[in-house]
């Protein structure tokens, strides 16, 4: 009897130690066991492994975080240890089963010591991030409050990916990022077990590696603003924006990636998304007089296919790059290629003519061809955007990369590509996480529960041949809109590349969001903290209900504040603990704080009354309307739907919202640009306002696209001028916000 209870009991222990085991990405196989292993000051590491750098890894964390000194020892210890152990024998060969696939572990902790096993440094590297996940948070930080307890949970995890391929794409070009803000970016992932780094090194706005060859690519192309051939974006306004990594720079970055098992694949984004180039090289565009302008707004931004010397040119900056970066793979974008350049260029026509082409894309799929071929000769296979699918075959060998549908990914396995999945709609970290927060929206709101509900072979009825196409998934961060604020790359990447590793590394039948869910908020918040990560915060959802004010926190333990004055919550405010009753809701704002230093978006009560005037109003301007987005929409005073000029503005341009009746407002907030993307606001210009509707007072400059008015009298008449063109190829503006 008492045996079956002790039994009953240790099973109860062991079963409850493992849903304690909150690692992430989720290990496949978890077996609890009995007793805890202590660190101490007599703790001892071996590693039989050739290379020390996941030993050196694992130290340069545990030392600083616990204190302890972690001597290493020449021979396997036999007690308070932490042994890697690498064996090629623990990998699968084919006359055994059961062996540890690529990148997989065993992670073993009893009260005599940790091992790590595994077949390859990539296992043991993951068996050592599963440790650490283990540990107290602090670990990643060194932070520690001298009360941590460093000891660990017996256990076993048996480990490994469900895809070889598990990655994140920066854009680099949009916005810069130095080389120690890289490397940061390249720590995070490692600790998600991410295993690639596809780094968007070009595009329109900044060509971002050094080509010794070809010197202007960077002294020119890596550089926007007054007097330099690309001209400002993306609120660089009237500063000098930009910068580029060397040579050495990137070997370095290269090196220290590689330190953690991640592997970077570079891209130049050809042969559209070149301004950069074309402006740094004007021959390498097309001739002709071509008008017309890229999705994103930019002019004569496409190498020129018609032009031998062009892929003499792309040859030689691919000879350099592929020496600074091993990786097999190459990527040379292939994206959004404004075909009117091609369609209006003598040299271009005179190919198609020459090859017989009809349609323009078949020109795509030359130049993707002839890229083949370039890389081929280097030893390379070449990946490209799933726009590399159109106008005629591919090398088998070479990788597509589905952004633009899940379906654009089954098609690409179809024709036999090996795929990566990145549907913006799962993917893409620069779309919006909630309607008020800034992002984009084309692929419409990627909030973390739908990052996390990707699968990457998902439902589509695909043959087994198909579905092993499918190499792995990706999220990425385009960064047009990360010049600000300040750690907004943080913010838009976690916790979602947190949702998108598990993704890529646990099996589907072991994911499920609302555990998941839990693992992130009780575990996983603390530990990106601890990493330097200002991660997002989900902030409360508030509603205004008979009469009281109720916020619903994002987790039980949550710390909301509020204020009741319109001002944005602040560690001060007091916390909210209960329903407010008022008949002001209008004027409570809420936040999530974590640990006093993230900050949630600031909401505030749905269905509160929020009193905006809707005075009769008149526009008067001196911009031509884009008919899909007209005047009228600023007098509507829905604040969803906004004005677009049909040009891109110059100095001078104005529109004045002229009101019927003089209005008697405390404020008026001027917001410009696509309400909560921010993109193609003013960035140069002021507002002035007017009592008389003849005679105007000077308000302020804008600054990001906003000015507040505090009129003394009522207002007949506000007006928005421009004092240089913007930075974007057409202006938005917004219903002002007219507080009573
Ligand atoms: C489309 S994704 C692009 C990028 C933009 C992104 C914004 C892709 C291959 N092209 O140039 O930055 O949308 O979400």
């Amino acid at each position: 009897m008492k045996r079956v209870f002790s039994l009953i009991f240790t099973t109860f222990l062991a079963l409850s130690a493992a849903a304690q085991v909150s690692v992430i990405p989720k290990p496949n196989k978890v077996e609890a066991e009995e007793g805890r292993f202590k660190f101490d000051n007599n703790t001892t590491l071996f590693s039989n492994e050739k290379s020390s750098s996941n030993l050196e890894y694992l130290k340069a964390l545990l030392v600083p975080a616990t204190g302890f000194s972690f001597n290493t020892t020449k021979e396997g210890p036999a007690d308070n240890y932490i042994v890697l152990d690498l064996s090629e024998q623990y990998g699968i060969d084919p006359g055994k089963e059961n062996g540890l696939p690529k990148e997989g572990y065993i992670l073993d902790i009893s009260a005599k010591g940790i091992t790590i096993k595994a077949a390859d440094g990539a296992g043991i590297f993951y068996g050592i991030q599963s440790l650490l996940q283990l540990m107290p948070a602090v670990v990643y930080s060194g932070r520690s409050s001298g009360h941590e307890d460093w000891s660990v949970a017996a256990l076993r995890i048996e480990d490994s990916p469900r895809f070889g391929y598990r990655g994140m794409m920066l854009d680099v070009s949009r916005t810069f990022f130095d080389a120690a803000t890289v490397k940061k970016y390249i720590d995070w992932m490692a600790y998600h077990k991410i295993n690639k780094f596809h780094w968007h090194l070009t595009d329109d706005n900044g060509w971002r590696v050094e080509i010794k060859k070809y010197p202007l690519l960077t002294s020119k192309g890596a550089w926007r603003g007054p007097g330099e051939v690309l001209s400002a974006a993306f609120g660089s306004g009237k500063t000098r924006y930009g910068g580029f990594y060397t040579q050495e720079q990137i070997k370095d970055i290269v090196a220290y990636a590689a330190k953690r098992h991640i592997e970077i694949i570079p891209e130049i984004d050809l042969p559209g998304h070149s301004k950069a180039v074309t402006a740094s090289y004007p021959n390498v565009a097309c001739d002709g007089n071509d008008t017309g302008l890229s999705v994103q707004g930019v002019g004569q931004n496409v190498w020129c296919v018609g032009k031998e010397a062009n892929f003499h040119m792309l040859e030689n900056i691919i000879k350099e790059m592929v020496k600074l970066f091993p990786s097999k793979n190459f990527h040379i974008g292939g994206d959004e290629v404004n075909y009117t350049s091609w369609d209006n260029c003598p040299h271009c026509q005179a190919l198609m003519k020459k090859e017989g082409m009809k349609e323009h894309d078949e020109l795509l799929n030359y130049f993707v061809r002839r890229m083949e071929a370039i890389l081929e000769k280097q030893g390379k296979d070449m990946s490209g955007w799933d726009e590399i699918l159109e106008g005629g075959k591919l090398s088998p060998n070479s990788r597509v990369y589905a952004w633009r549908s899940v379906a654009k990914g089954i098609e690409s396995v179809t024709k036999g590509q090996p795929t990566i999945m990145m549907p913006g709609e799962y993917c893409y970290f620069d779309m919006k996480q909630s309607k008020e927060e800034r992002g984009h929206n084309w692929a419409g709101i990627v909030t973390l529960e739908k990052s996390y509900s990707l699968d990457p072979i998902g439902t589509a009825k695909l043959s087994s041949e198909q579905a092993n196409l499918i190499v792995g998934v990706q999220g990425a961060l385009w960064t047009e809109l990360l010049g600000w604020p300040v750690r907004f790359i943080d913010y838009q990447t976690y916790p979602r590349l947190a949702a998108i590793a598990e993704v890529g590394w646990t099996k589907p039948e072991l994911k499920e969001w609302g555990e998941f869910y839990n693992r992130v908020v009780s575990s996983h918040f603390e530990r990106m903290f601890h990493m330097g990560i200002a991660f997002r915060v989900p902030p409360p959802v508030v509603k205004f209900e008979q009469g009281a004010v109720k916020a619903e926190l994002p987790y039980p333990w949550a710390v909301v504040r509020y204020t009741s004055d319109e001002s944005n919550p602040t560690v001060h405010s007091p916390v909210y603990r209960g329903e407010i009753i008022t008949d002001k809701a209008h004027k409570f704002r809420f936040a999530t704080f974590y640990r006093d230093e993230l900050v949630s978006q600031v909401v505030k009560p749905e269905n509160a009354e929020y009193k905006y005037l809707k005075p009769v109003t008149t526009i008067i301007t001196s911009m031509a309307e884009n008919p899909k987005f007209p005047v009228k929409n600023l007098v509507d005073y829905k604040f969803e739907t906004y004005f677009r000029s049909e040009k891109k503005i110059v100095a001078g341009d104005y529109l004045t919202y002229l009101f019927d009746e003089p209005v008697k407002a405390k404020r008026v907030t001027i917001e410009t640009g696509i309400p909560n993307i921010s993109f193609y606001g003013i960035t140069e210009g002021y507002a002035e306002y007017s009592y008389d509707g003849t005679n105007y007072i000077r308000g302020d400059d804008f600054v990001r696209g906003t000015v507040v008015i505090y009129p003394q009298k009522a207002v007949k008449a506000i007006r928005l001028v421009a004092s240089d063109t913007n930075d974007g190829h057409i202006l938005s503006l917004q219903d002002l916000r007219i507080e009573e």
